[in-house]
């Protein structure tokens, strides 16, 4: 039996992390590296599904590299990579690609609404990104997968391609849980709160960006969608409050009853500045670390060099048990 569990988890290197990124996902990241044997990706090869431009393509996938040390992951306990650096990611999507079915691919949400968002480019790499999805977590034998709740169906997808490899070619991968915060999972758009944030909204106001300046955020939060109710409750009626509530709650570690009390008979605009005043605090020290580590390139070279054969070495491992599996030569 191994010891430690295994994690694995990614984000891809589109725009910029959001604070719906950092609370439903990053944060237990931290949490899990402590005793976890973990790989955090940066899945660069499922960005690909919108058309990148590539000098802007390389900035960003660097800079997300920043963003997850600056989250506070530690390098020498994490394996941090790209994707792309490890083509076995590549070779068992094929291979699960065989058995999965077409059927399934068409009822995830996420293809639903991403091709009818990019009319112009549904492509088929948009298609199977849920199968890619898979290969990243399988590859690596994974325990647990610590995401948002808007990777739920994805989730229940590679559980099931899982099970069903190994009872076609016998036991060979673990079947992964999804490891989602108690509150937090979806955090909503500040615009819009009855839909997720999203670091690919058009609108910049519905989203807090980890980079956003001060200014912007003390600006988007005042500008957050509420209601008339002018109570600070947690509940579904209010979802603009209720999801201020959980972004309180996430980043001070205050209960939702907590947060609630404090504020009885306050009004929307102080809870708001506070709420602005939190967040603020809370990305201080993310920006200046961030900063470093970009001026620091070779460091983060040495990073994702390290990731990428440390990744390799597990990866080729498990292909090799694959391969020999299914019967290949
Ligand atoms: P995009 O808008 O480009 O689809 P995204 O903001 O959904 O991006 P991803 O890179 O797809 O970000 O997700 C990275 C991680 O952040 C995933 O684990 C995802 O579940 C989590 N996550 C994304 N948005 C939220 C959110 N609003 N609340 C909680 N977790 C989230
Ligand atoms: N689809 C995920 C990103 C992702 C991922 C993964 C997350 C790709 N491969 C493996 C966890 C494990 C998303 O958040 N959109």
């Amino acid at each position: 039996m191994r010891e430690k569990k295994t994690v694995f988890s990614g984000a891809q290197p589109t725009g910029s992390l959001t604070l719906g990124n950092y609370i439903g996902a990053l944060q237990n990241w931290k949490e899990l590296e402590k005793d976890h044997n973990c790989l955090y990706c940066i899945v660069d090869l499922h960005s690909l599904t919108v058309r990148q431009d590539p000098k802007e393509f390389h900035k960003v996938s660097l800079s997300f590299l920043a963003q997850y040390l600056a989250s506070g992951l530690n390098p020498e306990k994490n394996i941090i990579f790209f994707q792309s650096h490890v083509p076995q990611h590549v070779e068992l999507s094929w291979i699960l690609g065989c058995i999965t079915y077409v059927g399934e691919l068409k009822r995830m949400t996420q293809f639903k609404d991403k091709s009818g968002q990019n009319r112009d480019n549904v492509n088929s790499g948009l298609f199977t990104y849920p199968v890619l999805m898979a290969a990243d977590i399988l590859l690596y034998k994974t325990d647990l997968v610590p995401v948002g709740e808007d990777q739920k169906q994805h989730l229940e997808l590679t559980r099931d391609i899982a099970t069903r490899f190994n009872n076609l070619y016998g036991e060979t991968f673990s079947v992964p849980k999804m490891y989602t915060p108690k509150i937090g999972a979806r955090i909503m758009s500040l615009q819009e709160p009855t839909k997720k944030m999203s670091k690919s909204d058009e609108n910049a106001n519905a989203t807090i960006l980890l980079m956003d300046s001060e200014d912007s955020i003390m600006k988007k939060i005042k500008r957050a969608v509420t209601d008339s109710e002018n109570i600070i409750a947690y509940r579904d009626e209010q979802p603009g409050i209720k999801n201020l509530i959980t972004i309180y709650s996430s980043l001070t570690g205050l209960s939702v009853e907590e947060v609630v009390s404090k504020y009885e008979g306050k009004g929307y605009g102080v809870f708001k500045t506070d709420t602005a005043e939190i967040v603020i605090e809370f990305l201080r020290p993310f920006k200046k670390s961030y900063e470093d580590y970009m001026n620091n390139l070779d460091f983060i070279e040495k990073v994702y060099e390290t990731g990428a054969k440390r990744a390799y070495e597990l990866a080729e491992n498990t292909m090799t048990l694959v391969r020999k599996r299914m019967g290949m030569v």
